[in-house]
């Protein structure tokens, strides 16, 4: 493993991934495994750089990263090295690394086919696993067969597929540090996002911005001036890009306010959106540029960018409409739907918190009374409380019923104590749980513990492989639960990392609406998930959807206007997502149970 002073969060992730993954192959203590795996998952969606942090004195201010983490993590970037991952990774392969980062290749996987294979080079260890599953070598091999041989081909051809790409908070947030920097020059005018990133898709390649001004040159000598860059790779009149210190890639392009409008158009894309536009344009005898519509040899300038829709016959788009998916037919019609904002949403109905039971999967970091007091700052009108349920293998059936019950009346307590500090507002407190739809589709609580929730969030988190007919019916069964009415994270994807499992949306769907059931818009950064397609298929069938921030911290409930984005993307008005309604309304939704 490479280790430096100056990591950046997405060489740091790779590393704790790393140790986690030695850890493994070790055969360490679970909880030392599950700190190093939380800390990955922390950095990973860190929205600051973890070395400007330290600089800062603030390495603990991310959830996830303990004291001991901290620690080793001073030493790196104090002395470029870290004494205690060294020996974690002593006598391992190089290579097992580097195959960890292809879906479906976990850490013993990874070790066992280094150590068989004879691979020890990092750079071509992908590259040989593929070419001995290719040749049926891997079948042979203890402990693998022609299925597994042919999963491993399908991710690596996945891994070989995958571009490297950013979360789109890391890219919103770099985004604004740029911004920031940039608007302190006095020529720069206006500043707004472009490319992907305006458009607000839940993975971005480079940042793109773009500036209006009256001098460019003032604009272009300042953005080379970023201390931030690592390099410069091109400057000229009107545009420029460099190299971020985090390896990520920023474009600027520059425009006179009178064409500014044509600017933000073109460089907004989507490719497959301005290519239909030209079509468009060009039946009115018009062509299009990043400078205005040109009619003959006239071009028409548009300081704003409504003015350019309306001067092609339509209304303006939203931009995270424009994918060519029949948003400008709509615009034609002025039948564009009202999306929904981050101010419309009043509750958030899923939210973990760190009540001390065994959990099934990983809990949140801070108490109930904490996220709760979180969600009132927030001025939410309602939270639904919702911890994984207790672990199946360590509890009988009794004692799960019991835990639940405890839990219940632990809720109580917090809600009746709230309810007494009446200065402040009140907010409705739900109790709920995500509870596991198992591989046969049961849930993981026995009946009556489920009685004494309001609602739960149904999720699969196990057995995901499974052929779609499969899924689909352990998804319809999870939801047949009178108490099942939120389904989580419904695809199961993880971005980055691996794709979700496959099922027949539209038969669940149907059956969601069927049932009066709410399929979940999870807001957490690598789900996105109902991804922005699919929302647009579940609206279309008149599925009801949520939109919940899964937190695991109170500063992740910050984070609900991202699942905002994707629900815009997927042409959501509020009227198609519940926690949109006033508490009374929603409670007849939710709590129904028919
Ligand atoms: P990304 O960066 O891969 O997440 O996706 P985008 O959509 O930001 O793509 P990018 O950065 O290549 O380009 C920004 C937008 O500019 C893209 O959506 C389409 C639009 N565009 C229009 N004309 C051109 C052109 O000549 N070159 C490029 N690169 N983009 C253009
Ligand atoms: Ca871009
Ligand atoms: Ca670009
Ligand atoms: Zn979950």
């Amino acid at each position: 493993m490479n280790i430096h002073k100056n990591m950046n969060n997405q060489e740091l992730t790779r590393l704790l991934r790393a140790v986690e993954a030695a850890y493994r192959v070790k055969g360490e203590s679970p909880f030392r495994i599950r700190a190093y795996d939380n800390a990955a998952d922390s950095v990973e969606h860190a929205t600051r750089e973890l070395k400007d942090l330290w600089e800062e004195g603030r390495l603990q201010d991310i959830p996830g990263v303990g004291a001991n983490i901290a620690s080793h993590l001073e030493e790196l970037y104090e002395t470029g090295d870290v004494k205690h991952f060294r020996r974690a990774f002593k006598n391992l392969p190089e290579a097992m690394f580097e195959l960890l980062e292809v879906p479906g290749i976990g850490p013993k996987t990874s070790y066992k086919l280094t150590k068989t294979l004879g691979i020890t080079k990092s750079r071509s260890a992908v590259k040989r696993v593929k070419q001995a599953a290719l040749k049926g070598k891997i079948r042979k091999i203890e402990g693998f067969g022609e299925e597994s041989e042919n999963q491993i081909i399908k991710g690596i051809e996945e891994f070989e597929r995958r571009e490297n790409r950013m979360l789109l908070p890391t890219a919103t947030q770099l985004a604004e540090e740029f911004i920031a920097y940039m608007t302190k020059e006095k020529a720069v005018l206006r500043i707004d996002p472009l490319g992907s990133l305006r458009r607000r898709t839940a993975t971005i390649g480079d940042v793109d911005v773009a500036v209006a001004t009256r001098n460019a040159g003032k604009v272009i000598d300042h953005f080379k001036k970023f201390p931030q860059a690592k390099r410069i790779l091109a400057a000229g009149e009107n545009t420029a890009r460099l190299i971020h210190r985090s390896g990520r890639q920023i474009d600027i392009k520059t425009q006179i306010p009178k064409r500014y409008g044509a600017l933000l158009q073109h460089f907004t894309g989507s490719k497959n959106h301005n290519i239909h536009l030209r079509e468009v344009a060009l039946e009115k005898g018009r062509s299009l540029s990043e400078h205005g519509i040109k009619v003959g040899k006239i071009t028409q300038e548009y300081s704003d960018e409504e003015k350019f829709y309306n001067a092609l016959g339509m209304d303006w788009i939203p931009p995270e409409l424009r994918e060519d998916t029949g948003e400008i037919e709509a615009a034609i019609h002025h039948a564009l739907p009202k999306l929904v904002s981050p101010n419309q949403i009043r509750g958030d109905l899923h939210i973990h918190t760190n009540y001390p039971w065994q959990s099934s999967h990983d809990m949140g970091t801070h108490s109930m009374k904490e996220m709760i007091e979180k969600a009132n700052e927030l001025g939410y009108d309602y939270v639904g409380v919702s911890d994984h349920n207790p672990s199946t293998s360590a509890h009988k059936t009794q004692q799960l019923i019991s835990e639940v019950k405890k839990r219940t009346e632990f809720l109580e307590q917090i809600k009746y104590s709230l309810e007494k500090k009446s200065e402040k507002r009140i907010i409705k407190v739900l109790n709920s749980l995500e509870v596991d739809i198992l591989a046969d589709g049961k849930l993981a609580l026995p009946d009556e513990a489920l009685k004494m929730l309001d609602y739960a969030v149904v999720s699969v988190h196990s057995s995901m492989r499974m052929s779609n007919a499969r899924m689909t019916q352990r998804l319809l069964k999870g939801l047949s639960h009178p108490k099942a009415k939120i389904l989580g994270h419904p695809t199961g994807r993880l971005l980055s990392k691996r794709e979700g499992y496959e099922a027949d949306w539209e038969r669940v769907f149907k059956f969601v609406k069927a049932k009066n059931k709410f399929v979940e818009i999870n807001a957490w950064s690598s789900r996105l998930d109902l991804p922005d397609t699919l929302v647009r298929i579940a609206i279309d069938i008149g599925v009801k959807l949520v939109i919940n921030t899964d937190s695991h911290a109170v500063s992740h409930m910050d984070l609900m206007h991202y699942g905002v984005d994707a629900a815009r993307r997927g042409w959501a008005s509020p009227k198609d997502i519940i926690n949109t309604l006033p508490f009374e309304k929603l409670k007849e939704m939710l709590l129904e149970t028919t």
